[in-house]
């Protein structure tokens, strides 16, 4: 133990734990395993069942990560990386929630989480200078840091329709699907929600369901993920050459290893951009948008590439009118979340497949039997909302956090997240926000930007014992730049000219302001390095 610690323990603030860790998924559970290597007493509460955070709860069909599954996953241990096989491409929740079983048996830390827990308030308590956190399984606990690992997109988002419980049938949301699973079997199946889940499950209900409704409001670009099985050389391939795809992943712009081009989408022929372009889509996933350099730039650029996803579309869909409906017009490619689909745009070329655009029909309530837009009504046996989620700050405010003189989180964020690099708030000292608003985020593979969160947590706090520090705190002008750069990088791009979580646009009320960090995840880690490096520089240590 180091003198730090002591020291702190020796001035009498009693407390329970030396930290609690809110969430135990990707990141709780990293964040617990490098502080207990500290030497930390830590607890983490866990609303789940079982570990796996995203991963426990979003069981809908064809749920999937659109990151590959050799870059989503941890790079903090060389021996878990060799010993696990990821089969697929692109990694199906099952197989992701089995690897993360696995991380938390194979590190033994299922003993210092609190399960069937959810946190219901933590206070900073003024006079001890340490955070009381309660349950709604009555705990009260004390701890010198609190951690949020509660993920980005973990608030359902269940659109007030009129009717709703008056519904005869069951209603479903995505990410609250039954562990047991659904059978549709038969059913007359309603989706409200074409966003990166609904464009993943509308192909496999439409496989179960006698017929399937689709509601969309937006449509969505879409690129195919072309997924597969991964062959034994690849991941032989893989696993010898981890260190270095871990490293270039990590001093990349979203946390993935692509080749990057410096060519603008302007500085070629229009054969030229139609070749790369078809080149990009027969390759699949996200890194269509990294065919130009500039797609996420310049609105030129970005109508090409807009134009040959919709291309696209009117190349798969068979009827003209339905494809019309699915071909996104309102926002530039990438602006919001891309999807990434297999077989979406081909599922309507389905017999049992109907879409509706309730854009220019909107919803006007749910009936007992069916749902009734403003031109229609359409018997349904079943309601899937997959609608999303209060992203990036709803799972936050949820926990009811107060920091100094009782100052709520969500007074102070009234008008939009206030962060240091999304790390912390100041008037909150100790908490920590893993993958907070302000950090990269939602906008990079998500497993890169928790291990590079939790290690800097990590190393801050083995910091403030080294150095006999108790208490850290951003300062307000640190903050109030960084606040300020977010959204000066976020508006040299195309990203506001969409209306969309990321601006909080899909929550009725909530203010609109750019969440995460555009900087680039390569970036983002070396001002956050160098922040460390100078001693915290823009942070106020205490004792
Ligand atoms: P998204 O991307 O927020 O998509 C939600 C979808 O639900 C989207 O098509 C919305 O249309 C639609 N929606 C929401 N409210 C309504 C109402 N009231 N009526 C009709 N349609 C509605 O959530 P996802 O779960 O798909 O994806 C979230 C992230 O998870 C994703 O980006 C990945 O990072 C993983 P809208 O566009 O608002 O018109």
């Amino acid at each position: 133990m180091s003198s730090g610690y002591q020291r702190s323990s020796e001035i009498g603030r009693a407390r329970d734990f030396d930290a609690v860790i809110i969430g135990a998924g990707f990141s709780g559970l990293y964040m617990l395993y490098r502080l207990r290597a500290l030497g930390l007493s830590t607890r983490v509460y866990e609303a789940g069942e079982g570990v796996g955070g995203t991963w426990y709860w979003n069981r809908y069909p064809g749920a999937r990560c659109d990151s590959p599954s050799v870059h989503y996953s941890y790079s903090f241990s060389p021996e878990l990386e060799q010993e696990w096989e990821w089969t697929e491409k692109y990694p199906r929740q099952p197989e992701i929630l089995r690897y993360l079983n696995h991380v938390a048996d194979r590190f033994d830390l299922r003993p210092s989480i609190q399960f069937n827990t959810s946190v219901t308030s933590a206070a900073y308590d003024d006079a001890r200078g340490h955070w009381i956190i309660q349950t709604d399984q009555g705990d009260q606990v004390s701890a010198s840091y609190c951690i949020t690992a509660v993920g980005c997109l973990s608030t359902p988002n269940i659109p007030r329709i009129p009717g709703i419980d008056s519904f005869a049938g069951p209603v479903y949301h995505t990410s609250r699907w039954p562990h047991e699973g659904v059978d549709l079997t038969g059913k007359r199946v309603g989706v409200i929600g074409t966003g990166s889940t609904g464009i993943q499950a509308i192909p496999q209900i439409a496989k179960q369901a006698a017929h399937v409704t689709v509601f969309q409001r937006t449509p969505n670009y879409s690129i195919p993920a072309h997924n597969r099985p991964l062959t034994a050389e690849e991941k032989a391939s893989v696993k010898a050459q981890y260190r270095q795809l871990r490293q270039t992943d990590r001093e990349s712009a979203i946390g993935l290893t692509f080749a990057v081009t410096n060519q603008s989408a302007l500085d070629v022929t229009p054969e030229e951009r139609q070749q790369k372009l078809e080149g990009a889509w027969a390759l699949g996933g996200f890194q269509v948008l990294a065919t130009f350099s500039d797609v996420a730039i310049n609105l030129q650029a970005n109508t090409h590439m807009a134009d040959f996803v919709r291309s696209k579309i009117a190349e798969i869909v068979h009827d003209p009118a339905v494809a019309k409906l699915l071909m996104p017009h309102d926002h530039p490619i990438g602006s919001k979340r891309i999807c990434v689909d297999t077989e979406y745009y081909e599922t309507y070329n389905r017999e049992n497949v109907t879409l509706v655009d309730v854009r220019t029909s909107p919803i006007e309530e749910i009936t007992s039997t069916g749902l009734r837009t403003q031109d229609a009504e359409y018997p349904l046996g079943v309601i899937v909302f997959a609608t999303g989620f209060d992203a990036m700050t709803g799972s936050l405010f949820n926990l009811n956090i107060r920091g100094k003189d009782g100052l709520a989180l969500k007074e102070k964020w009234a008008h939009g997240p206030r962060t240091y690099l999304g790390l912390m708030t100041a008037d909150f000292p100790n908490l920590f926000t893993i993958t907070g608003p302000g950090s990269p985020s939602v906008l990079s593979n998500m497993t890169v930007s928790i291990e590079q969160h939790v290690e800097w947590i990590a190393e801050c706090i083995q910091y403030m014992r080294e150095h006999h520090f108790t208490h850290l705190e951003p300062q307000r002008e640190a903050e109030d730049a960084w606040v300020a750069h977010v959204n000066e990088v976020a508006h040299l791009t195309l990203y506001p000219r969409a209306n969309s979580w990321y601006l909080g646009a899909n929550i009725p009320g909530k203010p609109r302001i750019f969440m995460p960090y555009v900087g680039g995840v390569g970036n983002y880690r070396i001002k956050c390095q160098e922040i460390a490096s100078k001693g915290y520089t823009g942070f106020a240590l205490s004792v």
